[in-house]
């Protein structure tokens, strides 16, 4: 590719380094000054700046309800919008096991900060493949799975995606309609053509599984599916285990290729393995896939950002094959991903009594989520909400895509300050005992204010 420089920009570009070598001197003297100011005067104004052509972007989807909600100075503020658990108290938590494991981490003196081969934490690599794919995995045990580790989910996604983008023959991906907002800006960086499904029937609140097995069935052969392995963002719906099986059938039939996102495993069911099923029965029948792994939700590890891209392979000659392609992915995107976050899991998954420590928390988060969803759909109930709200209770995961449209979601967030993201779903992790009947209000009022 040929670069053009333009010279006034190089001459530019070369005065701003002359201004901020002189704000340097300035500091030290101010014998400078004269000159100093003389010389970035031309750099005082927006106008001038090399960057005034540059636009204000919107706020994140997602993460911008976050930013709006610390800016809100109410007391009885309510963040439903990002997917992260809180306590009853509204807290953030910091699993027990996670604590145990970092404290285990601290104390060994032994431990260095050298940077991790290119694929990452090779013992976390192995073990996460195996929580998904099972201890007894065929795929695993003929070495047919190749596991690199990567920036949470969103990292694993993008280097998937740039690896299909140079790699494969079919450049388009399917994700379901609707699904988690990063997703077409992720596929779509990385190099793919991305294309919707039907997923969601607005009417029945449930799967539009007719729409699904059309859309995937009139997909050009080869193409990439994306399917979130359990715990659908943002509908909490998932297909059963039946209509899995008959997406599987179509999908094998028509040499669609799945890629995995599985950002909730353990929240679904409350079960890492009940969870895994889905993926399971795709890499049971030798056929090939790709997973992106996250613990941001299930180790509460959000900040750590540690996850991991799983292809798994016809044989063990391709796995490594395609091993060695995918550093190439990484080595330039990021060197060799962060050593903590994958130590702490790698401790908690190799270590039967830790392990068991963490479902048991996790289980408790999953089920403190169905509780909130039995009690709001209670609480609307009793206020006798207009509608039928089953669809809280039937959802699962960690949000309720409550069918609220984005006018009754601004007039909660300006009139009861609850923030949420604009297609109406909540986070029920975020949600407690205390602030449900709020919740509620706030729900009852932009239901029969648009009645
Ligand atoms: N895949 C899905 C389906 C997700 O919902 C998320 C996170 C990710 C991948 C990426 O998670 P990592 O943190 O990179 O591991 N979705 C959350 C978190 C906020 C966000 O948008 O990143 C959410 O609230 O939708």
């Amino acid at each position: 590719m040929e670069h053009k420089f333009d010279i006034s920009d190089v001459t530019n570009r070369r005065l701003s380094t002359l201004a901020r070598h002189l704000e340097v001197s300035t500091m030290e003297s101010s014998v400078n000054e004269g000159l100093y100011a003389s010389i970035t005067s031309g750099f005082d104004g927006n106008s001038n700046s090399v960057f005034a052509h540059v636009v204000k972007a919107p706020e994140d989807p997602i993460l911008g309800v976050t930013v709006a909600y610390n800016n809100d100075p109410s007391p009885v503020k309510l963040n439903l919008g990002v997917g992260a658990y809180r306590t009853e108290e509204g807290k953030p938590l910091v699993l027990n096991v996670v604590r145990r494991a970092e404290q285990q981490l601290v104390n060994d003196r032994s431990r260095v900060k050298e940077y991790l081969p290119i694929t990452g934490l090779a013992e976390f690599n192995k073990l996460s493949a195996k929580l998904m794919f099972g201890a007894d995995s065929p795929a695993i045990k003929e070495n047919r799975v190749t596991t690199v580790q990567c920036l949470s989910g969103t990292g694993s996604l993008r280097v998937g995606g740039e690896f299909l983008a140079r790699h494969y023959h079919e450049r388009t991906i399917y994700i379901p309609q609707p699904t988690w907002g990063n997703h077409p800006k992720i596929f779509s960086l990385a190099g793919l053509s991305v294309k919707t499904y039907r997923y969601y029937d607005p009417a029945t609140r449930g799967l539009n599984f007719q729409g699904l097995l059309e859309d995937l069935g009139s997909a050009p052969s080869g193409a990439v599916v994306l399917l979130h392995a359990c715990a659908h963002n943002p509908t909490g719906v998932d297909p059963t285990i039946q209509q899995w099986e008959k997406i599987r059938q179509l999908m094998r039939s028509k040499r669609l290729l799945p890629f995995f996102d599985s950002a909730y495993q353990g929240f679904a069911s409350g079960n890492l393995d009940t969870d895994a099923k889905p993926v399971r029965m795709f890499v049971a029948d030798g056929g090939e896939c790709l997973l992106a792994q996250s613990y941001a939700k299930n180790m509460g590890l959000y900040g750590e950002r540690v996850g991991a891209l799983s292809i798994v392979c016809n044989t063990a000659d391709v796995a490594n094959r395609v091993e060695s392609q995918l550093k190439l992915v990484t080595r330039p995107m990021f060197s060799n991903p962060p050593i903590h976050g994958a130590s702490i899991v790698a401790t908690i998954l190799r270590d039967r009594n830790m392990y068991d420590e963490w479902t048991v928390e996790l289980k408790a988060m999953a089920e403190r989520i169905i509780s909130m969803r039995q009690k709001l759909f209670d609480a609307l109930q009793t206020r006798g909400t207009p509608g039928d709200w089953s669809h809280i209770i039937k959802q699962i995961g960690m949000f309720t895509f409550t069918g609220l449209n984005k006018e009754q979601v601004a007039f909660m967030t300006k009139e009861y300050h609850i923030y949420m993201t604009s297609d109406g779903r909540i986070s029920m992790a975020g949600l407690s005992s205390k602030t449900i009947p709020h919740l509620a209000d706030a729900m009852h009022a932009a239901v029969t204010r648009t009645l």
